[in-house]
């Protein structure tokens, strides 16, 4: 039978990625995210173009209510999820602690750790009662180590790379998995959502390198829930080959 995945953020990048990879891997899709049409066309897209069933969620994952309500009104046919990919966060601003937006730590806080937060709140405890389940968080490698300018997003992914840890032991006795994903560069939207639409700053981040794509990690992802059923990854992190840290990245030019 084939399993059910839900992935949060699934309208761009990693989610995105992630949702026709593993669509075309013989999983049925839960996916998520506040921009509707784009759910919508990638159910569309993702239907016709394999045999994956795909139903959409639209909620804000800041929102507790909205999480609660939409994972109450799936149809009998997607209740059991058998893998949650929680991927759903972005970075807002890169300024100095001094200077930085509150608006912008709000947004990270609430999204990155709060968001992550409810939403396995959700759906964990449908896991235990199934006696089965697997948590896929997607970190950083800004969950590892600080960089400058860095301060609330590598905190809430060094937030990310804790709750990983602590989920696992939680559901350890529930025999759940509990595995991360921490990567370094990805060319996705995430520059040009931290640079607030600044498209060629976002450019500027990527340019005289060659990053990692969204697929890169999608793969791992495929990697992760394809293991037999008595191996669990723990945790992989992974960079552009440009890439040694979160700060040590080497240009051409
Ligand atoms: P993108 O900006 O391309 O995608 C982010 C996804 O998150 C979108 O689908 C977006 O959907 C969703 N999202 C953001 N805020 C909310 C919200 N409030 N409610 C629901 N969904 C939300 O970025 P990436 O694909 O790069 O990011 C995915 C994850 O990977 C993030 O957790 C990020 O921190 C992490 N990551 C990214 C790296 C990179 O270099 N790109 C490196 C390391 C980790 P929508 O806007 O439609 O709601
Ligand atoms: C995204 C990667 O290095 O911009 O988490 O923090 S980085």
């Amino acid at each position: 039978m084939k399993k059910t995945v839900l992935i949060s953020g699934a309208t761009a990048g990693i989610g995105k990625a992630t949702a026709f990879l593993l669509a075309q891997n013989n999983y049925n899709l839960i996916i998520t995210g506040r921009r509707k049409e784009r759910l919508l066309e990638i159910k569309n897209t993702i239907e016709s173009d394999t045999n994956a069933n795909v139903e959409v969620l639209n909620f804000d994952i800041r929102n507790n209510s909205e999480v609660c309500k939409a994972i109450d009104s799936l149809p009998e046919n997607f209740k059991k999820i058998d893998i949650l990919v929680n991927n759903a966060g972005l970075a807002s601003g890169l300024d100095p602690i001094n200077e930085a937006q509150i608006d912008d730590w709000e947004k990270m806080i609430d999204t990155n750790i709060k968001g992550l937060l409810y939403l396995t709140r959700k759906v964990a405890p449908l896991m235990v009662d199934q006696k089965s389940g697997h948590i896929i968080n997607i970190g950083s490698i800004a969950g590892k180590e600080v960089y400058p300018n860095g301060n609330v997003y590598c905190a809430t992914k060094h937030a990310v790379d804790a709750l990983t840890k602590a989920m696992r032991i939680d559901l350890l006795p529930k025999g759940i998995k509990v595995s991360q994903v921490a990567p370094g560069l990805v060319d996705t939207e995430f520059s040009e959502v931290r640079f607030h639409g600044d498209k060629a700053r976002a450019e500027n981040v990527y340019k005289g390198l060659v990053p990692l794509h969204a697929e890169d990690i999608a793969d791992v992802v495929l990697y992760i829930v394809s293991r037999p059923s008595h191996v669990c990854i723990n945790d992989i992190v992974v960079t552009p080959l440009a890439q040694a840290s979160a700060y040590n990245v080497i240009k051409n030019s």
